[in-house]
């Protein structure tokens, strides 16, 4: 009687055991021989981490997927529409809500007034963060200069989106 009671215990607790160890077990990873510790998900297996809906990766650590989320300007300095700037030389600066690509090393800038209809390339250095581009332009005298930042990608190669620090994907000013 105690016996058929704890074999019957046993093959519960067998059952059980088989039942955790469906699809959420984790993985090798077949780049670095380390334990793959993050959640399945359906993307597609790649050479490196096992559980990864990502491009193809040699690393261990498991792949949040694809970045489709767009970036956008969070503000600038001179702000969008500013006036009566003075002219000359002057840093421009933009920041992201997230890391940029510095691929993307040229802006260009088209000035319309005393120069009308000219154009400037800036060139553009990005923070050690990638979340901020700096470029000096040389502004005419009374003149509306305006910056198309669509050119401008995050590392997956998302163009921005609009915010409200840049509503129109363009930054304008204008110097006296
Ligand atoms: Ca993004
Ligand atoms: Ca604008």
């Amino acid at each position: 009687m105690m016996i058929a009671k704890r074999q019957r215990l046993i093959l519960t607790l067998a059952l059980a055991l088989a039942a955790c160890g469906g699809a959420d077990r984790p993985s090798y990873d077949g780049g670095l021989s380390a334990i793959d510790a993050g959640p399945p998900d359906a993307g597609t297996r790649d050479s490196g981490a096992a559980h990864d809906a990502g491009p193809a990766d040699t690393g261990a650590a498991p792949d949040a997927g694809l970045d489709t989320t767009p970036p956008w300007v969070t503000s600038t300095e001179p702000t969008d529409d500013a006036v009566d700037l003075a002219s000359g030389s002057r840093m421009i600066r933009i920041e992201f809500s997230e890391a940029m690509d510095p691929s993307v090393d040229a802006l260009t800038a088209r000035i319309m007034g005393s120069m009308s209809g000219s154009q400037i390339t800036l060139n553009v250095s990005y923070g050690l963060d990638g979340l901020s581009a700096d470029m000096i332009a040389n502004l005419p005298a009374a003149s509306r200069v305006s910056i198309d930042l669509q050119a401008l990608r995050d590392l997956a190669g998302n163009t921005i989106e609009p915010s409200s620090a840049t509503t129109d994907k363009v930054l304008n000013f204008r110097t006296r």
